[in-house]
Protein backbone atom coordinates (compact mmCIF):
# COMPACT_ATOMS: atom_id res chain seq x y z
CA UNK A 1 0.00 0.00 0.00
CA UNK A 2 1.07 3.79 -0.36
CA UNK A 3 2.44 5.03 2.27
CA UNK A 4 1.90 8.77 3.70
CA UNK A 5 4.05 11.07 1.17
CA UNK A 6 5.54 14.29 2.03
CA UNK A 7 3.68 17.27 1.03
CA UNK A 8 5.78 18.99 -1.94
CA UNK A 9 6.92 22.78 -2.68
CA UNK A 10 7.46 24.71 -5.32
CA UNK A 11 7.82 28.77 -6.27
CA UNK A 12 8.42 30.26 -9.25
CA UNK A 13 7.98 33.82 -11.08
CA UNK A 14 6.11 34.19 -14.52
CA UNK A 15 6.14 37.44 -16.14
CA UNK A 16 3.03 38.90 -18.12
CA UNK A 17 2.62 39.27 -21.61
CA UNK A 18 0.80 41.84 -23.99
CA UNK A 19 -0.74 41.01 -27.50
CA UNK A 20 0.25 42.31 -30.48
CA UNK A 21 -2.12 40.06 -32.37
CA UNK A 22 -5.26 39.58 -29.95
CA UNK A 23 -6.60 36.55 -29.11
CA UNK A 24 -10.20 36.76 -29.49
CA UNK A 25 -12.68 33.64 -29.93
CA UNK A 26 -12.54 30.26 -29.36
CA UNK A 27 -13.25 27.12 -30.89
CA UNK A 28 -13.26 24.86 -27.75
CA UNK A 29 -14.58 26.31 -24.69
CA UNK A 30 -13.71 24.19 -22.24
CA UNK A 31 -10.36 23.48 -23.77
CA UNK A 32 -9.23 27.73 -24.57
CA UNK A 33 -8.43 26.52 -28.35
CA UNK A 34 -8.42 29.50 -29.90
CA UNK A 35 -9.94 30.55 -33.66
CA UNK A 36 -6.90 32.51 -34.35
CA UNK A 37 -3.25 32.73 -33.74
CA UNK A 38 -2.07 35.43 -31.59
CA UNK A 39 1.43 36.57 -30.98
CA UNK A 40 2.80 38.54 -27.70
CA UNK A 41 5.49 39.74 -25.83
CA UNK A 42 6.69 39.01 -22.56
CA UNK A 43 7.08 41.84 -20.34
CA UNK A 44 9.71 40.28 -17.69
CA UNK A 45 9.76 43.27 -14.69
CA UNK A 46 5.95 42.94 -14.31
CA UNK A 47 5.62 38.64 -12.56
CA UNK A 48 3.41 37.14 -10.38
CA UNK A 49 5.78 34.61 -7.94
CA UNK A 50 4.27 31.77 -7.60
CA UNK A 51 4.38 28.89 -5.16
CA UNK A 52 2.39 25.82 -5.45
CA UNK A 53 2.55 23.39 -2.09
CA UNK A 54 0.60 19.56 -2.56
CA UNK A 55 -0.03 17.64 0.18
CA UNK A 56 -0.60 14.18 -0.39
CA UNK A 57 -4.35 13.95 1.52
CA UNK A 58 -8.01 14.68 1.12
CA UNK A 59 -8.35 18.23 1.88
CA UNK A 60 -9.88 21.88 0.41
CA UNK A 61 -7.98 23.95 -2.27
CA UNK A 62 -6.75 26.80 -1.28
CA UNK A 63 -5.62 29.68 -3.59
CA UNK A 64 -4.75 32.85 -2.13
CA UNK A 65 -3.56 36.14 -4.48
CA UNK A 66 -1.60 39.31 -2.77
CA UNK A 67 -3.17 38.25 0.14
CA UNK A 68 -6.60 37.62 -0.55
CA UNK A 69 -8.45 34.55 -0.29
CA UNK A 70 -9.97 33.18 -4.01
CA UNK A 71 -13.24 30.98 -4.68
CA UNK A 72 -12.21 27.55 -5.88
CA UNK A 73 -15.31 26.02 -6.41
CA UNK A 74 -16.50 25.95 -9.95
CA UNK A 75 -13.26 28.03 -10.78
CA UNK A 76 -11.13 27.91 -13.30
CA UNK A 77 -8.36 27.03 -10.84
CA UNK A 78 -10.41 24.02 -9.89
CA UNK A 79 -10.01 23.16 -13.65
CA UNK A 80 -6.25 22.80 -13.61
CA UNK A 81 -6.71 20.76 -10.33
CA UNK A 82 -9.00 18.66 -11.34
CA UNK A 83 -7.52 17.52 -15.02
CA UNK A 84 -4.09 16.93 -12.79
CA UNK A 85 -5.72 14.99 -10.65
CA UNK A 86 -7.18 13.21 -13.86
CA UNK A 87 -4.15 12.21 -14.94
CA UNK A 88 -2.03 11.37 -11.70
CA UNK A 89 -5.72 8.91 -11.30
CA UNK A 90 -4.72 7.14 -15.29
CA UNK A 91 -1.04 7.13 -14.20
CA UNK A 92 -1.55 5.26 -10.90
CA UNK A 93 -4.43 2.64 -12.65
CA UNK A 94 -0.97 1.25 -14.07
CA UNK A 95 0.52 0.83 -10.65
CA UNK A 96 -0.91 -1.30 -7.43
CA UNK A 97 -2.23 1.69 -5.53
CA UNK A 98 -4.39 0.47 -2.96
CA UNK A 99 -6.08 3.92 -2.33
CA UNK A 100 -7.23 6.56 -4.21
CA UNK A 101 -5.26 9.37 -5.34
CA UNK A 102 -5.70 12.22 -3.02
CA UNK A 103 -3.84 15.19 -3.71
CA UNK A 104 -4.42 19.27 -1.88
CA UNK A 105 -3.57 21.95 -3.73
CA UNK A 106 -2.35 25.36 -1.83
CA UNK A 107 -1.34 28.23 -4.13
CA UNK A 108 -0.17 31.28 -3.05
CA UNK A 109 0.61 33.71 -5.25
CA UNK A 110 1.93 37.93 -5.21
CA UNK A 111 2.12 40.12 -8.38
CA UNK A 112 4.01 43.11 -8.35
CA UNK A 113 0.90 45.07 -10.33
CA UNK A 114 -2.67 45.76 -9.55
CA UNK A 115 -4.00 42.50 -10.34
CA UNK A 116 -7.25 44.22 -10.94
CA UNK A 117 -5.88 46.19 -13.34
CA UNK A 118 -6.73 44.43 -16.69
CA UNK A 119 -2.90 43.99 -16.63
CA UNK A 120 -2.90 40.19 -17.75
CA UNK A 121 -2.37 39.07 -14.45
CA UNK A 122 -4.40 35.69 -15.12
CA UNK A 123 -1.86 34.92 -18.17
CA UNK A 124 1.06 35.21 -15.22
CA UNK A 125 -0.64 33.46 -12.90
CA UNK A 126 -1.48 29.92 -14.65
CA UNK A 127 1.54 29.98 -16.27
CA UNK A 128 3.27 29.84 -12.98
CA UNK A 129 0.71 27.28 -11.42
CA UNK A 130 1.26 25.24 -14.51
CA UNK A 131 5.46 25.74 -14.16
CA UNK A 132 5.46 24.21 -10.84
CA UNK A 133 2.64 21.79 -11.45
CA UNK A 134 5.08 20.22 -13.78
CA UNK A 135 8.10 21.19 -11.61
CA UNK A 136 6.55 18.95 -8.99
CA UNK A 137 4.73 16.16 -11.16
CA UNK A 138 7.50 15.97 -14.15
CA UNK A 139 5.06 16.46 -16.65
CA UNK A 140 5.93 17.43 -20.21
CA UNK A 141 6.04 20.34 -21.72
CA UNK A 142 2.77 19.66 -23.52
CA UNK A 143 1.15 18.67 -20.38
CA UNK A 144 2.64 21.92 -18.85
CA UNK A 145 0.87 23.94 -22.05
CA UNK A 146 -2.35 22.63 -21.63
CA UNK A 147 -2.70 22.75 -17.97
CA UNK A 148 -1.99 26.84 -18.61
CA UNK A 149 -4.14 27.03 -21.28
CA UNK A 150 -6.78 25.17 -19.05
CA UNK A 151 -6.19 27.80 -16.43
CA UNK A 152 -6.13 30.81 -19.30
CA UNK A 153 -5.93 30.95 -22.78
CA UNK A 154 -3.22 33.91 -22.58
CA UNK A 155 -1.44 31.86 -19.93
CA UNK A 156 0.13 29.84 -22.63
CA UNK A 157 2.27 32.70 -24.14
CA UNK A 158 3.61 33.48 -20.71
CA UNK A 159 5.51 30.05 -20.58
CA UNK A 160 8.36 31.88 -22.92
CA UNK A 161 10.17 35.44 -23.15
CA UNK A 162 10.19 37.09 -26.13
CA UNK A 163 8.17 37.46 -29.02
CA UNK A 164 5.37 34.30 -28.47
CA UNK A 165 3.82 32.66 -31.11
CA UNK A 166 0.48 30.48 -30.08
CA UNK A 167 -0.37 28.51 -33.49
CA UNK A 168 -4.52 28.24 -32.77
CA UNK A 169 -3.69 24.35 -33.74
CA UNK A 170 -5.14 22.15 -36.24
CA UNK A 171 -5.46 18.40 -34.93
CA UNK A 172 -8.92 17.68 -33.77
CA UNK A 173 -7.07 16.43 -30.22
CA UNK A 174 -5.43 20.19 -29.95
CA UNK A 175 -2.23 19.17 -28.86
CA UNK A 176 -0.41 21.26 -31.84
CA UNK A 177 -2.31 24.26 -29.99
CA UNK A 178 0.79 25.41 -28.54
CA UNK A 179 2.98 28.42 -27.96
CA UNK A 180 6.32 28.94 -29.26
CA UNK A 181 9.07 31.71 -29.22
CA UNK A 182 9.48 33.50 -32.17
CA UNK A 183 12.30 35.97 -31.12
CA UNK A 184 14.42 35.73 -27.40
CA UNK A 185 13.80 39.46 -26.27
CA UNK A 186 17.86 39.93 -26.95
CA UNK A 187 17.11 40.19 -30.53
CA UNK A 188 15.72 43.66 -29.35
CA UNK A 189 17.29 45.06 -26.22
CA UNK A 190 16.51 48.55 -26.68
CA UNK A 191 12.44 47.30 -26.86
CA UNK A 192 10.42 48.85 -23.84
CA UNK A 193 7.09 48.86 -22.53
CA UNK A 194 5.56 51.87 -21.15
CA UNK A 195 2.18 50.50 -18.90
CA UNK A 196 -0.52 53.84 -18.57
CA UNK A 197 -3.25 52.43 -15.57
CA UNK A 198 -5.95 54.29 -17.03
CA UNK A 199 -8.58 52.47 -14.46
CA UNK A 200 -7.72 49.96 -11.66
CA UNK A 201 -11.53 49.12 -11.83
CA UNK A 202 -12.65 45.43 -13.07
CA UNK A 203 -13.96 45.36 -16.02
CA UNK A 204 -17.61 45.34 -17.05
CA UNK A 205 -17.38 41.93 -18.71
CA UNK A 206 -14.14 39.09 -18.70
CA UNK A 207 -12.51 38.46 -21.49
CA UNK A 208 -13.94 34.67 -21.54
CA UNK A 209 -17.94 36.41 -21.74
CA UNK A 210 -16.70 39.05 -24.08
CA UNK A 211 -15.02 36.74 -26.55
CA UNK A 212 -18.09 34.14 -26.54
CA UNK A 213 -20.35 37.15 -27.68
CA UNK A 214 -18.53 37.95 -29.97
CA UNK A 215 -18.63 35.09 -31.82
CA UNK A 216 -21.91 34.61 -31.64
CA UNK A 217 -22.73 38.36 -33.14
CA UNK A 218 -20.00 39.79 -34.86
CA UNK A 219 -19.71 38.86 -38.18
CA UNK A 220 -16.80 41.06 -39.29
CA UNK A 221 -14.75 38.65 -37.05
CA UNK A 222 -14.30 36.33 -39.67
CA UNK A 223 -12.71 38.65 -41.46
CA UNK A 224 -10.72 39.65 -38.49
CA UNK A 225 -9.37 35.90 -38.37
CA UNK A 226 -8.74 35.92 -41.82
CA UNK A 227 -5.96 38.26 -41.67
CA UNK A 228 -4.38 37.21 -38.40
CA UNK A 229 -1.94 35.12 -39.87
CA UNK A 230 -0.58 37.88 -42.49
CA UNK A 231 -0.32 40.44 -40.00
CA UNK A 232 1.78 38.33 -37.51
CA UNK A 233 4.08 37.32 -40.70
CA UNK A 234 4.59 41.12 -40.57
CA UNK A 235 5.14 41.87 -37.49
CA UNK A 236 7.66 38.99 -37.04
CA UNK A 237 9.21 39.99 -40.30
CA UNK A 238 9.61 43.50 -38.58
CA UNK A 239 10.61 42.14 -35.44
CA UNK A 240 13.28 40.51 -37.44
CA UNK A 241 14.71 43.47 -39.22
CA UNK A 242 14.33 45.76 -35.70
CA UNK A 243 12.08 47.74 -38.24
CA UNK A 244 9.83 49.64 -35.35
CA UNK A 245 7.63 52.05 -37.94
CA UNK A 246 6.73 48.61 -39.93
CA UNK A 247 6.26 46.59 -36.73
CA UNK A 248 3.89 49.61 -34.55
CA UNK A 249 1.47 50.21 -37.63
CA UNK A 250 0.71 46.71 -37.17
CA UNK A 251 0.32 46.74 -33.56
CA UNK A 252 -1.77 49.84 -33.61
CA UNK A 253 -3.98 48.43 -36.64
CA UNK A 254 -4.72 44.83 -35.03
CA UNK A 255 -5.47 46.74 -31.68
CA UNK A 256 -8.06 48.79 -33.19
CA UNK A 257 -9.26 46.35 -35.81
CA UNK A 258 -9.62 43.66 -32.36
CA UNK A 259 -11.71 47.09 -30.73
CA UNK A 260 -13.68 47.30 -33.79
CA UNK A 261 -14.85 43.33 -33.68
CA UNK A 262 -15.98 44.21 -29.94
CA UNK A 263 -18.20 47.34 -30.99
CA UNK A 264 -19.38 44.61 -33.52
CA UNK A 265 -20.57 42.67 -30.76
CA UNK A 266 -23.90 42.89 -29.36
CA UNK A 267 -24.67 44.32 -27.29
CA UNK A 268 -21.26 46.09 -27.93
CA UNK A 269 -18.33 45.39 -25.94
CA UNK A 270 -16.85 49.09 -24.86
CA UNK A 271 -13.71 48.44 -23.32
CA UNK A 272 -12.04 51.68 -24.30
CA UNK A 273 -12.75 55.18 -22.64
CA UNK A 274 -12.52 58.64 -22.82
CA UNK A 275 -8.65 58.50 -21.78
CA UNK A 276 -8.11 55.60 -23.68
CA UNK A 277 -8.77 57.61 -26.98
CA UNK A 278 -6.62 60.72 -25.77
CA UNK A 279 -4.35 58.30 -25.48
CA UNK A 280 -4.72 56.84 -28.94
CA UNK A 281 -4.41 60.61 -30.16
CA UNK A 282 -1.43 61.48 -28.23
CA UNK A 283 0.43 58.55 -29.76
CA UNK A 284 -0.55 59.83 -33.05
CA UNK A 285 0.44 63.31 -33.09
CA UNK A 286 3.74 62.36 -31.49
CA UNK A 287 4.26 60.29 -33.73
CA UNK A 288 3.83 62.96 -36.76
CA UNK A 289 5.72 65.48 -34.67
CA UNK A 290 8.84 62.75 -35.14
CA UNK A 291 8.29 62.61 -38.88
CA UNK A 292 7.94 58.73 -37.84
CA UNK A 293 6.53 55.82 -36.20
CA UNK A 294 8.13 55.39 -32.56
CA UNK A 295 6.05 54.93 -30.34
CA UNK A 296 2.78 52.14 -31.26
CA UNK A 297 0.02 51.96 -28.54
CA UNK A 298 -2.43 48.74 -28.01
CA UNK A 299 -4.98 47.75 -25.72
CA UNK A 300 -6.70 44.69 -24.23
CA UNK A 301 -10.27 43.72 -22.74
CA UNK A 302 -10.22 47.32 -20.92
CA UNK A 303 -8.92 50.80 -21.22
CA UNK A 304 -5.30 50.46 -20.03
CA UNK A 305 -2.72 51.32 -22.76
CA UNK A 306 0.63 49.67 -23.04
CA UNK A 307 2.65 51.35 -25.21
CA UNK A 308 5.84 50.20 -27.16
CA UNK A 309 8.66 52.42 -27.96
CA UNK A 310 12.55 52.18 -27.59
CA UNK A 311 14.52 53.35 -25.09
CA UNK A 312 15.68 56.37 -26.35
CA UNK A 313 12.46 57.78 -26.83
CA UNK A 314 10.80 56.88 -23.45
CA UNK A 315 11.67 60.40 -22.13
CA UNK A 316 11.64 62.57 -24.95
CA UNK A 317 7.66 61.20 -24.88
CA UNK A 318 7.14 60.62 -20.97
CA UNK A 319 7.66 64.91 -21.47
CA UNK A 320 5.39 65.29 -23.95
CA UNK A 321 2.94 63.05 -22.24
CA UNK A 322 3.01 64.82 -19.67
CA UNK A 323 2.61 68.27 -20.85
CA UNK A 324 -0.58 67.23 -22.70
CA UNK A 325 -2.00 64.85 -20.42
CA UNK A 326 -2.22 67.78 -17.72
CA UNK A 327 -3.89 69.72 -20.11
CA UNK A 328 -6.31 66.56 -19.74
CA UNK A 329 -6.59 66.50 -16.69
CA UNK A 330 -8.52 69.74 -17.27
CA UNK A 331 -10.94 68.18 -18.59
CA UNK A 332 -11.70 65.49 -16.08
CA UNK A 333 -9.41 62.69 -17.30
CA UNK A 334 -6.43 61.06 -15.74
CA UNK A 335 -3.76 58.80 -15.87
CA UNK A 336 -3.15 56.94 -12.71
CA UNK A 337 -0.74 55.90 -13.28
CA UNK A 338 2.68 55.23 -15.88
CA UNK A 339 4.71 52.65 -15.60
CA UNK A 340 8.02 51.71 -17.49
CA UNK A 341 9.57 48.68 -18.25
CA UNK A 342 12.42 46.78 -19.88
CA UNK A 343 11.07 43.93 -21.88
CA UNK A 344 14.32 41.78 -21.68
C1 LIG B 1 -4.89 38.52 -25.66
N1 LIG B 1 -6.98 38.83 -24.36
O1 LIG B 1 -4.50 37.98 -26.70
C2 LIG B 1 -6.35 38.97 -25.62
C3 LIG B 1 -6.51 40.41 -25.97
C4 LIG B 1 -7.72 40.00 -24.00
C5 LIG B 1 -7.66 40.89 -25.16
O2 LIG B 1 -6.27 36.79 -24.04
O3 LIG B 1 -11.10 32.76 -21.56
O4 LIG B 1 -8.13 35.74 -20.13
O5 LIG B 1 -9.09 32.64 -20.07
O6 LIG B 1 -8.92 31.93 -22.44
O7 LIG B 1 -6.78 34.46 -21.84
C6 LIG B 1 -7.75 37.54 -22.47
O8 LIG B 1 -8.33 36.31 -22.54
O9 LIG B 1 -9.28 34.32 -21.85
C7 LIG B 1 -6.95 37.69 -23.68
P1 LIG B 1 -9.61 32.83 -21.46
P2 LIG B 1 -8.02 35.15 -21.49
O10 LIG B 1 -4.13 38.73 -24.70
Amino acid sequence: PEGRRESRVCTVRVPINIALVKYWGKRDQTQNIPLNDSLSLTINSLHARTTLRVNYEIGTDSVKINGKSQTVTGSRYQRVFEEVRRWERKRKAGEVAEHPVSIQFEITSETNFPVSAGLASSAAGFAAIAECLQKIFGFTDSQKSQLARLGSGSAIRSIFGGLVRWRRGTQPNYEDSIAEQSFPSTHWPSLRALILVVDEGRKEYSSTDGMQRTVETSTLLERRIECCDVNIDKICAAFSNRDFSAMADMIMRDSNNFHAVCMDTSPPLMYLNDVSRTIIRLVHVYNEKNGSTVIAYTFDAGPNATLYLEEDTVQDFLDFATKQLRFAESAQTEVEEILGHKLD
